[in-house]
C-alpha cells in the first residue's frame, strides 16, 4: 500500500482511502480510482445471483484484476443477505450455509471486511436522482411528499394512510396532482427499479408480492432474525478472521410498512449486546445515520468505535418536511469535522487504518454529460474524497 495513506509527515496511521467499484462494466475505471488517490477498492461479485456461493476461483479472478491495476480489494460491499434469511422463509438455513462458505472463501483470498445490510425488500431509497443544487450539479434526494404519493396513490398499499399525518397526506396528494405520467413512472422506477448495488429490482406488481412476505414480520421478529443470522455467521467470522460490518438503514426508519432495525444507537447497542464478538462490526455510514436529527454522529463514532471497520462518508441536508438531499461532503447537517475528529481518535487508539470511502457525490462537470451510476460518478466522489482527506490531514497535523 502507498505509505502516504498510512502516514504522512509524521501524522501516523490514517484512513485507508478507498472507492467503490461496480466491476468491469463500471464507467469509472480502476485507473480512475487510482488517480483519485485511493489504495483500496470496495466491490462485490454482482454477477453471482444473491444466495449462491462465491467460489475461491471467482473471488481470485476479481482480486487479481484489481491487483493488476495496482490496487487492493480491501472491502466487500456487499455480500448480500438473501430475503429468505431476513424472513426465515423455507430454505433459509441452506442460504446461511452458502453465506458462510462465501465468507470463508473471501477470507482465504485475504479479503477481510464484509459489508451487508438487513433492510427488508429495498436497499437504499431515493425519489429523485437528478436534483439540481444551487451550483448546477446534481444530487440524490428523498422527497417525503413524493414518496408518500407513491405509497398511497401508485402502490395503493393497504393501510398506508395510517402511517402518515394529515398534513403529510395532504402534501402528498398535492404533489401527485402536479405530476405528469412520465414523472410518475420515473418516481416509481427510482424507488423500486433498484439503485446501484441493490440486489433486487421490481415492477409495481411484484413489489406488492415482495412487501406481503413481511405481513407477519414486525420489528421484533426482524430483529430476532438478524440476531439468529449473526449467531450463525459471527462464529465463522471469528474463526476465519473476518469482520462482518452491517450497513445502517437508508433512510433510517420504517418505510412502506416494512420494519427497519438498524437505524439508531439503541438499535446498534441491541445488535452488539446480542452477539458481543468484535467480528460483529459496523459500516458507519454518516449519510444514513445523518438523516435522523436524533442521531448524534460523533457520539456514535465514539460509542461504537471498536466495531467500526468501514466508513461511508457523506452529508445530508434535511428540512422540516422530512425531505433530505445529499449535500457536499463538508456541508449539510452533519458536522463532518466533529465526525472525522472522532474517527482520527478511533484509528489512533486501535492503531489500524480503517477503510473509508466517499459515499456518493454530485454529478458535476464532465460527468453531467455521461451515463453514470447515480451517486457513483467519478468527479463528485473525487471532490468528496479530496475534502475528507484534507480534513483528516488538517486534524492530524494539528495534533502532531
Ligand atoms: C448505497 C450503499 C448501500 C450499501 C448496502 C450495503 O449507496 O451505501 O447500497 O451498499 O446497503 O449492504
Amino acid at each position: 500500500m502507498n505509505p502516504q495513506f498510512t502516514s504522512y509527515k509524521g501524522t501516523g496511521i490514517r484512513m485507508e482511502q478507498s472507492m467503490r467499484w461496480f466491476g468491469p462494466a463500471d464507467p469509472v475505471s480502476l485507473a480512475d480510482i487510482k488517480q483519485a488517490g485511493c489504495a483500496g477498492v470496495v466491490t462485490a461479485l454482482h454477477h453471482i445471483p444473491n444466495g449462491e456461493e462465491w467460489s475461491v476461483e471467482e473471488i481470485t479472478k476479481r482480486r487479481e484484476l484489481i491487483a493488476a491495476a495496482g490496487l487492493t480489494w480491501n472491502v466487500v460491499e456487499s455480500l448480500p443477505v438473501h430475503e429468505h434469511i431476513k424472513t426465515q422463509a423455507p430454505g433459509f438455513e441452506e442460504l446461511i450455509d452458502n453465506y458462510k462458505i462465501s465468507m470463508c472463501n473471501l477470507a482465504q483470498c485475504g479479503i477481510k471486511v464484509i459489508t451487508y445490510n438487513f433492510m427488508p425488500v429495498l436497499d437504499w431509497t431515493r425519489t429523485d436522482l437528478d436534483y439540481e443544487v444551487k451550483d448546477g450539479s446534481k444530487a440524490l434526494r428523498f422527497e417525503k411528499a413524493a414518496f408518500i404519493a407513491f405509497d398511497l396513490l401508485m402502490l395503493q398499499r393497504e393501510g398506508a394512510e395510517n402511517d402518515y399525518t394529515a398534513a403529510e397526506l395532504q402534501r402528498a396528494h398535492q404533489r401527485f396532482a402536479q405530476m405528469n405520467e412520465a414523472e410518475k413512472a420515473k418516481l416509481a422506477a427510482n424507488i423500486i427499479a433498484g439503485l446501484p448495488g441493490s440486489e433486487e429490482h421490481f415492477t409495481i406488481e411484484n413489489f406488492r408480492d415482495a412487501l406481503s412476505t413481511y405481513n407477519n414480520i414486525n420489528a421484533d421478529k426482524l430483529r430476532a432474525n438478524l440476531v439468529y443470522f449473526l449467531q450463525e455467521v459471527v462464529p465463522v467470522a471469528d474463526e476465519c478472521g473476518v469482520k462482518m460490518v452491517i450497513h445502517p438503514d437508508d433512510p433510517p426508519y420504517a418505510i412502506l410498512g416494512l420494519p427497519r432495525v438498524v437505524s439508531t444507537a439503541a438499535d446498534l447497542a441491541y445488535i452488539f449486546n446480542a452477539v458481543p464478538s468484535l467480528s460483529n462490526g459496523l459500516c458507519f455510514c454518516t449519510g444514513s445515520f445523518g438523516v435522523r436529527a436524533d442521531n448524534d454522529l460523533p457520539q456514535m463514532v465514539r460509542q461504537f468505535g471498536n466495531r467500526i471497520n468501514f466508513l461511508h462518508l457523506r452529508n445530508v441536508k434535511r428540512n422540516e418536511y422530512g425531505d433530505f438531499f445529499e449535500d457536499n461532503h463538508l456541508e449539510g447537517d452533519t458536522d463532518m469535522y466533529a465526525v472525522i475528529k472522532e474517527v482520527v481518535q478511533v484509528i489512533k487508539e486501535r492503531n489500524i487504518a480503517i477503510p473509508v470511502r466517499p459515499d456518493h457525490g454530485h454529478q458535476m462537470l464532465d460527468d453531467l454529460y455521461k451515463k453514470v451510476n447515480p451517486g457513483y460518478s467519478a468527479i463528485g466522489r473525487l471532490r468528496g474524497l479530496a475534502e475528507i482527506r484534507g480534513l483528516e490531514l488538517g486534524i492530524l497535523r494539528s495534533l502532531v
